[in-house]
């Protein structure tokens, strides 16, 4: 018997993500149900080649429903993930809402499966933040074999990672600039076209902004509390595909060969670094496709035992959507759920 699976949040991004990921993975799903908020009741969306009509979340009965993929952000969450928890379905949250509860594991699969298990106590696991998932997939092999100390991480964030509208704002300046329209910037504070901008998310007492620190908060929850991070995090006129420029302090000597090889045997991570034109990755490759890319492994000589490395992968499937459905597979395949018996 197969599983009975909700996605919240079906109409986003990464909801869609989601329902794509669950068809070409052949998730064992005997039926998948698309939910979202009332004004999106009707709407159709694909589950490979069949198409499912948006149900209302706020009428959908859950005590039937085995794992609950959420993507509906963090006040929907943190008012249903509770709800659709104690109806007995596990929820596996993309949003920020529940990553630092202590009752929650925050997991990416490569790196903590093992923590998986306390799932029980509020029946949710939470997914991290994109720009968090990709970089401890490249960290744990290397934290494992030299123990980190320090990290020092730039990023370069796709727009996708803020939404269908950001996506569509980067669409219409690009247009506008070659048009000689008006640029209208909505979603963000500046023009993403043919720009940077060094803000991502809203910013904290300290100057950081939250986006930086939940690469922080989440790599400790995940990987390692000792390990200590600083993060500026950029917005790049890119549609999908996270980059990375990082530095790393190691407590044991490791050099970029030893590195290299660790990175080629890693779960999750694949290594493209020729050292020429072109031997790296770069978003457009990783769009799409399942990995975490890693490239530019050198030995940082300005620190004691350094690396530095870029890094890059696809913001909605290892970021979101292919990580929550690791998840699910992780509690399957550990016999930590079993589908419930449905009503005939
Ligand atoms: C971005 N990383 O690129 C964000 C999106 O905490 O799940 C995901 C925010 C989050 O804008």
């Amino acid at each position: 018997m197969g599983y009975k699976v909700a996605v919240v949040g079906a109409t986003g991004n990464v909801g869609r993500e989601m329902l794509n990921i669950l068809d070409e993975r052949k998730f064992p799903a005997d039926e998948v149900v698309a939910l979202a908020s009332r004004r999106s009741v009707g709407v159709e969306v694909s589950y490979g080649d069949r198409t499912l009509k948006v149900k209302a979340l706020e009428h959908y009965d859950f005590s039937d429903v085995d794992i609950c993929l959420m993507s509906a952000g963090g006040s929907v969450s943190k008012d249903w993930s509770p709800k659709i928890g104690a109806a007995g379905a596990v929820v596996i949250d993309n949003s920020s809402a529940w990553r630092m509860d202590p009752d929650v594991p925050l997991i990416v699969p490569e790196v903590n499966a093992d923590a998986t298990k306390g799932f029980a106590k509020k029946n949710i696991i939470a997914n991290p933040n994109c720009s968090t998932a990709q970089l401890v997939v490249a960290l744990k092999p290397l934290h494992d074999k030299a123990t980190i100390k320090r990290v020092v991480v730039s990023t370069y964030q796709s727009v996708s990672g803020a939404g269908k509208d950001a996506m569509d704002e980067l669409f219409s300046q690009t247009k506008a600039v070659y048009t000689n329209d008006e640029l209208v910037a909505k979603k963000f504070p500046k023009r993403i076209a043919f720009n940077v901008i060094p803000h991502i998310d809203v910013f904290m007492e300290d100057g950081f902004t939250k986006e930086e620190w939940k690469m922080m908060a989440e790599t400790k929850k995940i990987l390692d509390p000792k390990i200590k991070l600083t993060a500026t995090c950029v917005r790049v006129p890119v549609f999908v595909g996270h980059s990375e420029a990082v530095n790393i302090e190691f407590e044991n000597p490791i050099t970029a060969d030893e590195a290299r090889e660790i990175l080629r045997k890693a779960p999750g991570c694949l290594v493209i670094d020729k050292q020429e034109p072109g031997g790296y990755a770069t978003p457009y490759e990783a769009a799409g496709e399942d990995a975490t890319y890693i490239s530019r492994i050198r030995e940082d000589a300005t620190v004691e035992n350094g690396l530095a490395l870029w890094c890059v992968s696809d913001n909605l499937r290892k970021g979101a959507a292919l990580n929550a459905i690791q998840i699910a597979e992780v509690l399957i395949n550990r016999k930590l759920i079993t589908a419930k018996k449905k009503a005939a």
